[in-house]
């Protein structure tokens, strides 16, 4: 008994502490002077201190008299017959959410402060999208999925291995598809080099899943845009077209499973990256049509893809490039921020 009488209290002081508890907000009726405000309420317990919104006649009232309460005092000057509203002076906090990561704060794509020595907010917005959801689960319950389509990815990474897809039905190392998907051995995702479900790492893949998705407010290192999502290793972005291809089909493949069992097989993958390309290639021209059918077929099945755009000082508007030059509705093209 005694601790629920504890967690009384302390749930109570709480409440307590969403308003600054010496504040009454008022708003005079119509006509109502704040030198009449002042007149009309009493000076020995409440004192008009300024005008906030004047032409509203909206004002702040401090309660002077420390043995009245705030709760006391609200009903006390809701019945004033000469104030129209009255409302406590409730505490209002930013929209936004931070991780505890030590390194976040050298994330200025996230949130940026300047602390580079770039432009203030000139930023993704992070901790605002934070404040509404930090990644997680579809609506059934399943793990949201992005496809890392990459060099490969340091799987034993602590900031990454508890964000890591697992396909929980195929029994690693054993040369057998063991859940019957048309792939060997695919555990955490696909060697579309090599064309079979042998993972390594790399610098650049494991620098690109940790930004969509390392391990946020874990205390450790860095936070990824999401901090709790499932991310599948796909290796295919150099070499040749085919690599790439069979890379997004593994993907495809997967969310295509998904959507035809319910969730039962396959995964919710919704979305991919793409940092490679072919630089100075037109996807218009009519050479490159694989590339527009690929992000199309992917976001027929509920995949969004997103490609950074050449590394070069180039208006990819006027020279096209592949991919972030094809047109597919399925495709977000994206360029560097400073
Ligand atoms: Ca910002
Ligand atoms: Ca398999
Ligand atoms: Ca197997
Ligand atoms: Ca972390």
């Amino acid at each position: 008994m005694k601790k629920y009488l504890t967690m009384i209290i302390l749930v109570s002081g709480l409440l307590a502490q969403k308003y600054a508890p010496g504040n009454i907000l008022i708003q005079g009726k119509n006509r109502v002077s704040m030198d009449e405000l002042k007149i009309g309420l009493d000076a020995s317990r409440y004192q008009v201190v300024k005008p906030l919104m004047k032409r509203a006649n909206i004002y702040l009232v401090k309660i002077v008299d420390r043995f009245v309460t705030p709760a006391k005092a609200l009903q006390e000057i809701s019945e004033n017959p000469w104030i129209q509203h009255a409302q406590f002076d409730h505490y209002v906090s930013q929209r936004q959410t931070f991780p505890n990561d030590p390194s976040f704060n050298s994330q200025w794509g996230m949130h940026n402060t300047g602390q580079s020595g770039g432009l203030e907010d000139a930023d993704i917005d992070a901790p605002e999208a934070w404040n509404m959801t930090t990644g997680g689960t579809n609506a059934l319950g399943d793990d949201i999925v992005v496809a890392i389509v990459d060099g490969g990815c340091m799987l034993s990474h602590s900031d990454l291995d508890d964000n890591l897809w697992v396909n929980s039905d195929e029994i690693p190392g054993n040369n057998v598809d063991d859940d019957y998907d048309g792939y060997v051995d695919d555990v955490n995702g696909w060697n579309a080099y090599n064309s079979n479900g042998n993972l390594s790492s790399d610098g650049h893949g494991t620098h690109v899943a940790g930004i969509v998705g390392a391990e946020g407010n874990n205390g450790s290192m860095v936070a990824g845009v999401n901090w709790n999502v499932k991310l599948m290793i796909v290796m295919g972005s150099t070499g040749t077209t085919s690599i790439v291809l069979e890379a997004y089909g593994y993907v495809l493949d997967q969310r295509a499973l998904y959507n035809e069992t319910n969730g039962e097989e396959g995964a919710f993958v919704v979305s991919t990256n793409s940092s490679f390309g072919i630089d100075y290639a037109d996807c218009n021209s009519g050479d490159y049509p694989l590339w527009d059918e690929a992000y199309t077929a992917l976001g027929e099945a509920g995949v969004l893809s997103a490609a950074a755009t050449i590394n070069a000082n180039q208006n990819v508007d006027n020279i096209g490039d592949v991919p972030t030059g094809c047109t597919s509705d399925y495709l977000v093209t994206v360029t560097n921020i400073t």
